[in-house]
């Protein structure tokens, strides 16, 4: 049969694709709405585990591998690398339902289509859900697709452990992955023929524009920073205001001091957050001996994210001339800014049907598709995000363009199978 013939009239199942947006929606629900699927928590591990479920009902084969990503594949007997759909089922905390998780049920409900109209494609095609993409008690963001692609190595993680002392082996374990064998997960370059991934805007390009679909030209850069400051605890009554290292009030000087220097940045692409922060020993009437806190740079350019900290640099320096505060810096990520590949730009161009409207836009969250990008051809699509909330419980996006947005991967698909070697 001829394939172009095929492809035009296949359209996923929009009915389906929302029921298991809303059936996976209810694992890690929380009072306020939100969900707390916190990687390797008990929610994280059910969503696992219905994703799997999920595979099994469409009778795949499935791998977990040493980082515990989840892979599966349609059945092919050609030996071309495979185009891999992907991206997470693991949330923030009180996060939302989309965020990651509509990456990997748009690839499963592609599967499902391609599937129920027995096409055989060029390429396998294949999904993988990544371990571990938000930031989480092992201070290990994008950890998945980070070990697929050898840029976390056994020494890097052997030794990590949680604040309160749960071990990264451990707990990875629990998931169907290994410390030890994590080498074993890692991809050669070209292992893959393309990885496409899609994921919901986070902000409010798409919708203020009335656009569908988002095509991804870029990802933004991811910089951060474990920062403790030690100052002396003693007590809150007897010691002369003269006398005090107080922690908090040298880590409260950088808080305002940082978020002027990202603000007065000029280019809106560069944004900074210090998003956890910690007390200790945190009682009214001892002086805060020490402060814990992560600090995280954005930007769309290398440059631009050192020159900001070039002037973070500065502040820690002013300090140290008012205060004699110990500050002990660890960088725990540092993603460049990461260019999506042109040719499945274009493919993507030619995906959106001729009567809808197609946005090029820069990412400014972070996602897995980052780090494919150094061993593969990596391509992303943006589905709007009402009043581009996002990492709350109030995320949400429309149904209408969650299709529009699937059938266009799913052309680009076809597309990719034939274009690519
Ligand atoms: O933090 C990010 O940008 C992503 O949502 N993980
Ligand atoms: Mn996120
Ligand atoms: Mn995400």
């Amino acid at each position: 049969m001829n394939k172009l013939s095929i492809n035009t009239s296949i359209n996923i199942n929009r009915e389906r694709l929302q029921f298991n947006i809303e059936e996976l929606g209810n694992i890690g629900l929380n009072e306020s709405h939100g969900l707390d699927r916190i990687t390797f928590s008990v929610d994280d591990l059910q969503a696992r585990q219905w994703f799997i479920n999920k595979i099994k009902e469409l009778k795949l084969d499935y791998q977990i591998d040493a980082a515990a990503n989840i892979w599966t594949s349609l059945p092919n007997t050609n030996e071309k690398a495979p185009i891999i759909i992907g991206s997470h089922l693991d949330t923030v905390p009180n996060g939302g339902r989309y965020d990651g998780a509509l990456g990997v049920l748009i690839g499963l409900e592609i599967l499902t289509t391609l599937l129920e109209n027995g096409i055989t494609t060029e390429h396998p095609i294949g999904l993988v859900s990544f371990t571990a993409e938000e930031p989480n008690p092992y201070n290990l963001s994008t950890f998945g697709s980070r070990v697929v692609t050898g840029k976390l190595k056994k020494s890097d993680i052997e030794h990590v452990q949680t604040k309160e002392g749960i071990s990264l082996k451990t707990a990875l374990a629990s998931a169907g992955g290994s410390v030890d064998a994590i080498e074993t997960a890692q991809k050669k370059p070209d292992e893959l023929a393309a990885f496409l991934e899609v994921h919901i805007e986070q902000g409010k390009r798409l919708l203020n524009q009335s656009i569908s679909t988002g095509i991804v030209t870029a990802i933004t850069g991811i910089y951060r920073e474990e920062i403790t400051f030690k100052g002396e605890a003693n007590h809150a009554g007897t010691t002369l205001m003269k006398e005090r290292n107080d922690a908090l009030v040298a880590a409260s000087k950088f808080v305002v001091a940082f978020e002027e220097i990202v603000r007065n940045h000029p280019s809106d692409e560069v944004v900074g957050t210090i998003g956890q922060f910690s007390i200790k020993p945190g009682a009214p009437n001892i002086i805060p001996n020490e402060v814990n806190l992560l600090m995280e740079i954005r930007g769309d350019k290398a440059e631009k994210i050192k020159e900001t900290l070039q002037q973070v640099e500065n502040v820690f320096a002013e300090l140290a001339n008012h205060q004699p505060i110990k500050v002990n810096r660890t960088n725990i990520l540092d993603q460049a800014p990461t260019e999506m590949d042109k040719r499945i730009i274009e493919t993507f161009k030619d995906a959106v049907p001729p009567e809808d409207k197609y946005l090029l836009l820069g990412s400014m969250a972070g996602h897995d598709a980052t780090h494919l990008a150094s061993i593969t051809k990596a391509g992303m699509l943006f589905v709007p995000s009402i009043d581009g909330k996002s990492h709350c419980p109030e995320e949400y996006s429309r149904i209408e363009d969650i299709e529009k947005v699937a059938n266009v991967l799913l052309q680009s698909i076809f597309k990719l199978d034939n274009l690519l070697n």
